[in-house]
């Protein structure tokens, strides 16, 4: 009794310690005692959403954690699920499935950067089960517990959503400015929009959407997170972990095994067989586009990640997923067969086989059929930005470029706008009845600020702003425009804005760093903008055809003397001369001959005619990263009330699926 006792007090300080200790370096997220249950604790599920249970018990064999007498896992443990007001049940006769198996493994991790540099890492022994594809039904309150270890329990309060089944939106049409901020779209709205007194003289389509809201981007185990944890949650209205795509991520050493949640995709197709159509401008097995059908703690599993677009999960029992209607993008080297394709297989051959047409360039794009399936690949890694492709066109002469993984350039790319019309083509003329979901990413937007290179991230933002305003006209003019939620919203931001401007002639002219930063001018010496802007209603990078009433805007000139004093507060070592990179994308920092390979310095060619600015972030980092802050979520059309105020990020997903009508409160019969 008194063992007992003592044991159990001491699992529970092992668990106080864990969340202690363990701030920033984590034995597994979501799990601070020694009992997991994935999902945990305060999760949200949508009802009939299917989603796999994982539960673990740990057993700490070194470092702050150690039980004493307990070096190897219960594996006697059960785990039950009670209704709120009624009897718990074992939770494979609640959900009427079979025991599943007992499962062992063993992990190691370091509990803080002192056992990171004297790699000593942290032993730990697991007994784990996995409940695959259950789903709750009724909407409600949910106590799953675990039970461990003679006596030390695991809550985990699930609440099903009370969201009627009924159906209000046809389509959703999703934008994500991978990265997108407030304050980068207030100073794309500036270089793009001409002023007068302070007065604009028009304005950015998203600032004519009726309802704003804010979304709050935290993970599951960090305030900050990455595109693959924030687009699952997204997706699939659960959070997740730094690299986890559509699951928890569990402690076993396979990538594949996690705890998997369906997505909105694979829902609307599920219940609906509804079209899905997912567009972006980076390699398309990018977190964004792939946390749509890919169920992987590793998001750099990128062959199966495309695998998973055209055959969805095939090693589990899962959804009936057999692929988006339209799949557009870069990433050529996950689909020519070679060592970047799932097991070498020739990717463009497999969707064909599916019945899949494949372009792989614009001028095929435009003038491919409407009614089939189609997949896109336009390039190698990500697609070449608005700026390169529209003003410094030179610098599509890349060779290996192309998608076919020939040396040759990839020089007749789409743009996002030519893509996602396309893609809304397709979608309307093969799903007139039952309606479409179409995600919609400007990927770059985030690759360029990761870069500083500010132009070209506010070019990608300001091209994702002129696909919005294709985007209502093309469903206006199709009669759907009324039927479709349209949302613009973004994954995180970065810490970026713009604080005055720069004279870039007298900084060009000094000699020494410190007479270089005379040339910012704060307050009233930022000026005004001295971007031109066009004022035709076919200027410089839009489709000559497409008639808008108003004219598309982007800056005619890139490069005027008097530019923004703009930047991110994580930044590596880098040179600013606040000057357009005409010769492509900037390589702010690099790894240099002669000193560690992990340690980055500025890259001494980056912006040669101006100063060090010496950064912030580790210099094991050559780029700058996310930030905290909420990002905006821009509605229009069916249940747009439905996105204003201050919400989770896993709200987005609950208000489509809602306004899809993708609830289920009782079991298929
Ligand atoms: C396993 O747990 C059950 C109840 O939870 C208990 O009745 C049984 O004795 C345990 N078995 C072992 C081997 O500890
Ligand atoms: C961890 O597991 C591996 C293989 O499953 C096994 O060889 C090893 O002995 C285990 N280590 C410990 C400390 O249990
Ligand atoms: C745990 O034990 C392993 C194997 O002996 C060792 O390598 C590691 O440094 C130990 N970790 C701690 C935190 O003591
Ligand atoms: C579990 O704990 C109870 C008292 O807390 C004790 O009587 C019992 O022997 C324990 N069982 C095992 C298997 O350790
Ligand atoms: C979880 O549910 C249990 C049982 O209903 C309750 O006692 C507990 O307060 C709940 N915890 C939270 C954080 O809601
Ligand atoms: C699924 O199973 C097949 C056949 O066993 C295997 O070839 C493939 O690698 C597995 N896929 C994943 C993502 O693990
Ligand atoms: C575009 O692709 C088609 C085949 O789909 C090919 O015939 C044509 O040469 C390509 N054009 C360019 C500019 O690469
Ligand atoms: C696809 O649809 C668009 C818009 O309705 C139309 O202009 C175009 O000709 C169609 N393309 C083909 C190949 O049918
Ligand atoms: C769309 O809705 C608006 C406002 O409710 C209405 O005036 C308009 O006639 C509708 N258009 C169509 C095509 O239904
Ligand atoms: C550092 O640079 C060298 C060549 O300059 C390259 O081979 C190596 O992979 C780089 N290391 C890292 C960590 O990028
Ligand atoms: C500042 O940056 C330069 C160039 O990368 C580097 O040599 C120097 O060590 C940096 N200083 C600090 C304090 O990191
Ligand atoms: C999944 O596939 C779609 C498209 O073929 C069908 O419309 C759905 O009815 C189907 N769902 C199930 C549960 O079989
Ligand atoms: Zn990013």
């Amino acid at each position: 009794m008194r063992t007992q006792l003592s044991l159990k007090a001491a699992l529970a300080i092992g668990a106080f310690c864990a969340q202690c200790a363990a701030q920033t370096y984590r034995r597994l997220g979501g799990c601070p005692t020694l009992g997991c249950i994935l999902p945990p604790d305060q999760v949200d599920f949508l009802p009939g959403q299917y989603f796999d249970i994982r539960v673990e018990v740990h057993a700490p064999l070194n470092g702050s954690e150690v039980v004493p007498g307990y070096n190897k896992p219960d594996t006697n443990f059960t785990l039950t699920i009670e209704k709120e007001g009624e009897a718990a049940k074992p939770a494979a006769a609640f959900f009427n499935i079979p025991e599943p198996q007992l499962e062992t493994w063993n992990f190691t991790w370091y509990e803080d950067l002192f056992a990171k540099a004297a790699n000593t890492p942290s032993q730990v022994k697991v007994a784990a089960k996995a409940y695959r594809r259950v789903a709750l039904y009724e909407p409600g309150q949910y106590v799953a517990m675990l039970e461990y270890q003679n006596g030390s329990t695991t809550y985990a309060n699930w609440t099903v959503r009370d969201i009627a089944p009924s159906r209000r939106a046809k389509n959703v049409v999703m934008f994500i400015g991978d990265g997108m901020t407030t304050n980068m779209i207030t100073a794309g709205r500036l270089i793009a929009h001409q002023s007068i007194n302070g007065k604009y003289q028009s304005k950015l389509a998203m600032d004519s959407f009726p309802v704003l809201g804010h979304q709050m981007t935290h993970s599951l185990d960090s305030f900050i997170t990455d595109s693959a944890n924030s687009a699952s949650a997204l997706y699939s209205g659960h959070k997740s972990s730094v690299n986890a795509l559509g699951v928890y991520a569990d402690s076993s050493k396979t990538p594949f095994d996690d705890p998997k949640v369906e997505t909105i995709a694979e829902i609307f197709h599920r219940i609906h067989g509804g079209g899905v159509g997912i567009v972006s401008t980076a390699f398309i097995a990018d977190a964004t586009p792939a946390a749509l059908t890919a169920h992987t703690r590793d998001r750099g599993q990128y062959g199966a990640v495309v695998d998973s677009f055209l055959n969805g999960i095939t090693n589990y029992t899962w959804t009936n997923w057999t692929g988006p209607d339209v799949l557009f993008g870069g990433g050529a080297e996950q689909f020519y067969p070679g060592k970047g394709s799932f097991q070498g297989k020739d990717y463009y051959a497999e969707f064909s086989r599916k019945d899949y047409t494949v372009v792989l360039n614009n001028t095929a794009l435009q003038a491919t059929s409407n009614s089939s399936k189609t997949l896109g690949i336009f390039s190698v890694s990500n697609m070449a930005t608005w700026l390169d492709r529209n003003v410094y066109t030179n610098n599509l002469q890349k060779p290996k470029t192309a998608p076919d993984g020939s040396n040759s350039s990839a020089t007749d790319q789409p743009g996002l706008k030519d893509m996602t019309l396309k893609a809304l083509e397709i979608l309307h003329t093969r799903h007139q009845q039952d309606g479409f979901f179409l995600m919609s990413e400007a990927a770059s937007i985030d690759k360029q600020m990761h870069t500083l290179d500010y132009d070209r991230s506010l070019g990608e933002l300001l091209e994702l702003d002129d696909t919005i305003k294709a985007t209502l006209h093309y469903l206006e003019s199709i009669g759907e425009l009324n039927d479709t939620l349209v949302l613009v919203t973004a994954d995180h931001g970065h810490g970026f804005d713009v604080m005055g401007s720069v004279d870039t002639r007298y900084l060009n002219a000094q000699d020494t760093a410190r007479e270089k930063r005379g040339a910012v001018g704060t307050y009233q010496q930022s000026g005004l903008s001295q971007y031109l802007v066009a004022n035709s209603s076919a200027p410089i990078g839009s489709d000559q055809n497409l008639v808008y009433s108003e004219g598309v805007n982007f800056p005619t000139n890139w490069d005027p003397r008097y530019t923004l004093f703009q930047g991110a507060t994580a930044n590596p070592d880098r040179r600013e001369n606040y000057q357009v990179h005409k010769d492509g994308p900037r390589l702010p920092a690099l790894n240099i001959t002669g000193f560690s390979s992990t340690d980055y310095y500025v890259n001494y060619v980056d912006a040669v005619t101006g100063f060090v600015i010496n950064g912030t972030l580790p210099v094991s980092a050559d780029q700058g990263v996310h930030s905290l802050t909420d990002v905006p979520v821009f509605s229009q059309g069916p249940c747009q009330e439905n996105f204003g105020g201050v919400f989770g990020n896993v709200d987005i997903f609950f208000g489509m699926a809602a306004c899809l009508g993708l609830s289920r409160t009782c079991p298929p019969s």
